[in-house]
């Protein structure tokens, strides 16, 4: 069980959010409670692992976090000689990562890497998950890495693209946000917690309209886009080589 976030509930004059230590510790319990529909993704990562990770080839988990959705591949992978690289550039998670990791037993390896990844290396992969890891990777330096990713990908391999998504319609995106903001209220954050949250994250996570993403992946060279879940201003996408 993940300690509970009350990263919020002080007075402390807000800074810009980070993954250290304090947001490490109560990490599982802040997500869950924040993103509607993350442990349906989670599990739908595992399936969609099950059918796409092909014989002899590495799944790739970018901004793994905890390790969520490695488990979830690590679990229902078939596939022969396959492994998985998972990766973050938190030092704190990814220590608290390999705790979590080191204690399943399973035939699919994982090796854990603490990196960047607009620097780290992708090659034979027929998975790649970003699981609202890009809304934190800089807009300028988003077309290169899923570049960086097709390149790296078999024929067939997919892409799992979820994040938090910005709508050009000011009403929409007006409603979907307040609902959001709901969503958390009834998950036991107080109004105090999710406006100073905002303001932690603004600049930091930086969403983009799902036509934003649908043309980037596809400019990349993917043959396929489709959004297969969405709950409010949160999406997951599916793009196939
Ligand atoms: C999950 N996928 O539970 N290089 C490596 N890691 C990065 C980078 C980068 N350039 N930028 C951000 N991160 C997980 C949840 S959380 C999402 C992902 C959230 C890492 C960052 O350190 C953090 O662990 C993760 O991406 C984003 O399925 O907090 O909303």
């Amino acid at each position: 069980m993940s300690a509970k976030d009350t990263i919020y509930q002080n007075n402390d004059p807000v800074t810009a959010f980070v993954f250290d230590d304090k947001v490490a510790d109560v990490f599982a319990d802040m997500i869950n409670r924040s993103v509607p529909g993350y442990g349906t993704i989670i599990a739908m990562i595992g399936t969609l692992a099950e059918r796409y990770a092909q014989p002899d080839s590495v799944c790739y988990d970018l901004g793994c976090s905890l390790g969520a959705a490695t488990l979830s591949m690590q679990q229902n992978i078939k596939a022969t000689g396959c492994k998985i690289i998972a990766i973050d550039n938190s030092l704190a998670m990814i220590t608290r990562c390999q705790q979590v990791i080191g204690t399943g037993s399973s035939q699919v390896d994982v090796s854990l890497r603490c990196a960047d990844i607009l620097e780290v290396d992708i090659s034979n992969a027929s998975l790649v998950v970003l699981n609202f890891t890009l809304q934190f990777v800089p807009l300028v330096q988003r077309a290169q890495l899923i570049s960086k990713i097709y390149a790296g990908m078999k024929p067939g391999g997919m892409l799992i693209l979820s994040e938090k998504i910005y709508f050009e319609d000011a009403k929409l995106n007006f409603l979907f946000s307040d609902l959001h903001h709901r969503f958390k209220e009834q998950n036991g954050y107080t109004q105090t917690e999710i406006s100073r949250k905002r303001a932690a994250i603004e600049n930091v996570l930086v969403p983009e309209t799902l036509r934003n993403h649908e043309a980037r992946i596809m400019a990349a060279g993917f043959s396929s886009f489709a959004v297969w879940f969405q709950c409010f201003n949160f999406a997951s996408m599916v793009a196939v080589k």
